[in-house]
């Protein structure tokens, strides 16, 4: 699959998209978004990636959808647009694996939003996340007034979304919209740590722990405890718990088939 705006390569079964139009700092064009689309579907069917991280360059993870191809936009096609964002976006957060975003530099307007739809954000010092789309005279389009409010509560994401105003990395930090923040020149290793971390569980465990996570959002507690029952239970049937239980009791590392 040839790419024009992004960057993948594979490492240690560890996907890795880098966005890549740093003349407007990663700007999210319909091109960008369609080839971010695509690589999904083939990284969602590839079963030697079982992490992905997402990042971006060092000025910028994202500046946002691309103003410039949005300015001429009517509603039908700012609707399309969006509407294909949201199916780039909901392909990550809805994927089987879990996703990283590796934040440096700016992550704002889609880029934020982008960052949200990722199971796990981190990021370098001297980040900026913010929602600026209100100073456009528009709303965020692509999860901002939406996964942000989950991620963060009202407050926040009120605060972010009707000031426009960005957040450094340590305020993120301590508002849990990142779970991280290391120097510039760790973030990858960091990323890929944690990617790392997550590879060596079992695939089936975590794909069940993502779903269930994900719908703890949708519905009441009791729908969700009881989603929850009923995919902890199914997990006795899988030859991953057998493994993971008796290497706790043989006192060695497991050894997971995904199955
Ligand atoms: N779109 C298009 N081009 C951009 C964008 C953008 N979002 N951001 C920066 N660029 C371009 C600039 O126009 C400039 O191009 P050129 O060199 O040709 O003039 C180049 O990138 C470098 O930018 P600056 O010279 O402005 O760099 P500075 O370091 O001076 O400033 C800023 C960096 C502060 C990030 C500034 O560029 C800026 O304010 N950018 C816009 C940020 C913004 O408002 N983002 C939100 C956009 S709206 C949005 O995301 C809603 C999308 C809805 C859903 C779809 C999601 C994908």
């Amino acid at each position: 699959m040839e790419l024009k705006t992004l960057l993948y390569e594979k490492e240690a079964g560890i996907g890795i998209i880098t966005l890549n139009r740093p003349k407007t700092l990663n700007a999210l064009n319909d091109e960008l978004i369609g080839e971010l689309s695509m690589l999904l579907d083939v990284i969602a069917a590839d079963p030697e990636v079982q992490a992905v991280i997402i990042t971006g360059g060092e000025k910028a993870f994202a500046a946002g959808g691309d103003i410039l191809f949005m300015s001429t936009a009517d509603t039908l096609q700012a609707e399309k647009f969006v509407e294909s964002v949201r199916t780039a976006f909901d392909k990550i957060y809805q994927l089987d694996k879990p996703v990283i975003a590796a934040i440096s530099g700016l992550a704002l307007g889609g880029g934020s939003e982008l960052a949200l739809a990722c199971d796990i954000r981190i990021a370098a010092e001297g980040s900026k996340i913010g929602q600026p789309e209100i100073n456009l005279g528009i709303i965020p389009g692509a999860g901002g007034t939406q996964r942000l409010t989950r991620v963060v509560g009202p407050g926040w994401a009120k605060y972010l979304v009707m000031t426009g105003l960005p957040i450094d990395a340590e305020t993120a930090l301590k508002i849990g919209l990142v779970t991280a923040v290391v120097p510039k020149d760790q973030l990858m290793d960091e990323a890929k740590k944690l990617a790392g971390i997550m590879i060596a569980k079992s695939p089936v465990a975590m794909k069940a722990a993502k779903q269930c996570l994900n719908l703890s959002l949708d519905v009441d507690l009791a729908a969700g405890l009881s989603y929850e029952l009923k995919t902890w239970s199914a997990l006795f049937a899988t030859e991953d718990q057998k493994e993971g239980m008796k290497a706790f009791l043989e006192k060695r590392q497991p050894v997971y088939k995904g199955r």
